[in-house]
């Protein structure tokens, strides 16, 4: 611990507020994961993780850099991450869904804006993030007008790359995408001093697919019935498969798969057979923002999978590597992105697709279409959504909220009414 410390000083962290912000973190974790009955032995590493989650990793990052390397972080699944280790980089994800930080960020943004884009820029500002004081560049991209706007702030505290996203997935907006990650791959070339092979690109995209693979194979787990797994838990691997070391964090998993492969086998599962099943579709979920999870399992519920970008549409994409040639390997890396169904394209109707039919692969109940407060893009899309699942008569909620605990109770009676409905 007095090293963790040391090594938060010479990160330049406020160590006092660093204190505040980690000290209700082990009575929650206790109340919320480990007092949880059944929980699958494989969960032990994913456990040790949280307990030092500003130590070993960190720890391992600044060898990183002693050792000449460079960490990027980045806050959506669109950026990249196969050209940063290529580079010889490593990547973490930095969406932040805490809401310590959030007042600090609202002394400069606008309240009326998404918590993720407040909570992430107050980590920074407050300096209670390691690995944002860790990152020798951070990623930023072009989704939303919030977060678009946030990096010209954020370029005043550490360097920023934007990366911009097209708003359409036409062949012309490919060919700008493409070009996009063409200039990443500039950037991370002249940063690191390393000019990329094929070979290298095709090594560390099959090191990010295992990782999608490992994940895909998670969730193909949670599509029994009885379900092996709660959501909290397998929302917190998604969440930390942002940060981990991507090949230990594959191996973590694949050994947990097994497992849950055999409960499987064996009929054994955290929730009885006939217990509501629940589908999540909407925003992302970063650490530590479990508390719809935490609601909706503990009014007797299930989550059984997330249609987000903490969830499916982070790994279902893989990189294509069949090319051979540095040109081919990057188009398969820009097709991979526009695959994703994020609410920030128009016209969306894939994402519509994709909900229907992860409502019927994971035998789902219900849908709890949920979107942090002021993000308009999925806000806007609930209507499209809620109109293709009633049609096939699957029932939907629609939540808003933040990362604060202040809806708490509102939320908790319509999730408990909605269980109602769906056990009627
Ligand atoms: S691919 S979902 S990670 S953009 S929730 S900040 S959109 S106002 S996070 Fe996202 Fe990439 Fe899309 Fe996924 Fe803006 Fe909405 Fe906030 Fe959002």
């Amino acid at each position: 611990m007095s090293d963790n410390r040391q090594m938060w000083a010479e990160l330049g962290m406020d160590l006092e507020k660093h204190d505040d912000f980690l000290a209700p973190l082990p009575a929650v974790y206790q109340e919320l994961f480990l007092n949880r009955p059944d929980r699958p032995a494989g969960m032990g590493y994913f456990d040790a993780v949280v307990g030092d989650v500003h130590g070993i990793r960190v720890r391992e990052l600044v060898e990183h850099r002693r050792q000449g390397g460079k960490v990027v972080a980045s806050f959506c699944v669109f950026v990249p991450d196969e050209i940063t280790l290529a580079c010889g980089g490593v990547s973490i994800g930095l969406c932040a869904g805490a809401q310590y930080p959030v007042p600090a960020a609202e002394k400069i943004l606008p309240r009326a804006l998404c918590p993720l884009i407040k909570s992430s820029l107050g980590f920074k500002l407050e300096r209670i993030c390691p690995y944002f004081q860790v990152a020798d560049l951070v990623v930023g991209e072009t989704t939303c007008d919030g977060k678009k706007k946030a990096w010209e702030i954020l370029r005043e505290y550490v360097p920023v790359h934007v990366m911009e996203l097209p708003q359409k997935k036409g062949e012309a907006d490919f060919r700008l995408w493409r070009h996009e990650v063409e200039e990443y791959l500039r950037r991370m070339e002249e940063m690191s001093g390393k000019k990329v092979t094929a070979a290298d690109l095709k090594e560390a995209a099959a090191v990010m697919n295992r990782k999608r693979r490992a994940l895909k194979r998670l969730y193909r787990a949670r599509q029994a019935d009885p379900a092996p797994i709660s959501g909290l838990d397998a929302m917190l691997i998604v969440q930390l498969s942002f940060f981990d070391d991507p090949v230990r964090f594959s191996e973590n998993v694949e050994e947990l798969c097994e497992e849950l492969e055999e409960r499987i086998a064996n009929g054994k599962g955290v929730a009885a057979k006939g217990t509501p099943r629940i589908l999540i579709a909407g925003t992302p979920m970063p650490l530590p923002h479990w508390k719809l999870h935490a609601l909706i399992e503990n009014a007797g519920g299930v989550v059984v999978c997330e249609e987000s970008c903490t969830g499916t549409r982070y790994f279902e994409q893989e990189v294509d590597v069949s090319g051979d040639t540095v040109d081919e390997i990057l188009d398969g890396i820009a097709r991979r992105a526009m695959g994703i169904n994020c609410a920030c394209f128009t016209p969306n109707e894939e994402r519509v697709e994709d909900i229907l039919r992860l409502v019927r692969e994971y035998r789902a109940d219900g849908v709890i279409y949920y979107n942090l407060q002021f993000c308009q893009p999925y806000s806007v899309e609930f209507y499209r959504v809620e109109k293709a699942l009633t049609k096939e008569g699957i029932p939907v909620l629609h939540l808003e909220s933040d990362f604060s605990d202040e809806d708490t109770e509102q939320l908790r009676t319509r999730i408990e009414a909605f269980l109602e409905l769906i056990r009627r």
